[in-house]
């Protein structure tokens, strides 16, 4: 019965990557190098917009930052990273830990 179970499981969790309507959310912070203002945020959020398996955006330019909300199961944060720094000329990074060090310059 327990086997069952586990195998019942695993069965479900293989037929939901194959599943689109069930989205596989993650979060992924962007270090974007090269924006100056608001309007560079803008930008920013129109590409993240269009780029496929994007679901929603937090971007500063003042942190010089995406947060970017998105579907796993559609796209990968270097996608999302590749987008932007192809449509914009912005030098864009992936990584949360390396964007988290704002530290106000001495
Ligand atoms: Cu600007």
């Amino acid at each position: 019965m327990r086997t069952f179970a586990i195998l019942a499981v695993v069965v479900m969790a293989l037929l939901g990557v194959a599943q689109p309507a069930r989205a596989a959310n993650a979060t992924a912070t962007l270090h974007i190098e090269g924006m100056t203002c608001a309007g560079c945020e803008t930008a920013v959020k129109m590409v993240l917009k269009k780029t496929p398996g994007v679901i929603s955006s937090e971007v500063s330019y003042e942190e010089k930052r995406a947060v970017v909300s998105y579907d796993a199961a559609k796209t990968t944060p270097a996608k999302i990273a590749k987008a932007v720094a192809d449509a914009l000329s912005y030098k864009v990074t992936v990584g949360g830990a390396a964007a988290k060090s704002v530290k106000p310059r001495a």
